[in-house]
């Protein structure tokens, strides 16, 4: 599998490390690629070709608080060509697919209803619950649950009805995996 770093940080940030049951604060560096130290490198939208915006606007920002938490950004490899894959979440929009082409360039799939474009999408995951070895998509929005959309080998998704939701919490998967 292939090194991934997500190329949309454009600052310094920090994060949040626990040790022992104490917190504590790690700045991120983020550093030239032409120095050699370890950190993270920044890429611009136009040498990953990486065009995705997640706002929430209008009346949602107002009315929505779940949907302030922001979307979330599921890796995987989709296509099993070896490269680290990438789907952004989106609160206003069509969620995307970016395939990864490897030397750090991606091109954008059409997902059809993986999209999931009639929803706040807020987190996805790609993990394999069919056990066919190909990654499946699962997406959680605001008010619509948990969607399983089971991929057919070649990054193309097919939604799946065999799942539901429990106490509208836990995604239970129901005669699959
Ligand atoms: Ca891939
Ligand atoms: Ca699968």
């Amino acid at each position: 599998m292939s090194p991934f770093i997500l190329p949309l940080l454009t600052t310094a940030a920090t994060v949040d490390a626990t040790h022992a049951g104490k917190h504590e604060t790690i700045p991120l560096e983020i550093t030239h690629r032409s120095s050699r130290t370890v950190g993270f490198t920044q890429l611009h939208s136009h040498e990953t070709e990486i065009r995705f915006v997640n706002e929430l606007k209008g009346d949602a920002f107002l009315t929505d608080a779940v949907a302030h938490n922001g979307s979330g950004v599921a890796l995987g490899d989709v296509n099993d060509d070896g490269w680290v894959d990438a789907y952004f979440c989106n609160l206003q929009g069509p969620n995307k697919l970016y395939i990864n082409k490897g030397n750090w360039t991606f091109s954008e799939i059409n997902l059809g209803l993986a999209s999931c474009a009639d929803q706040r999408s807020t987190a996805a995951a790609l993990v394999d619950v069919d056990g066919d070895r190909y990654l499946d998509l699962l997406v959680n929005g605001i008010a619509v649950g948990t969607r399983l959309f089971l991929n057919e080998g070649n990054g193309k998704f097919r939604e799946s009805k065999k799942i539901r939701i429990i106490k509208g919490i836990f995604p239970i998967l129901d005669g699959v995996g």
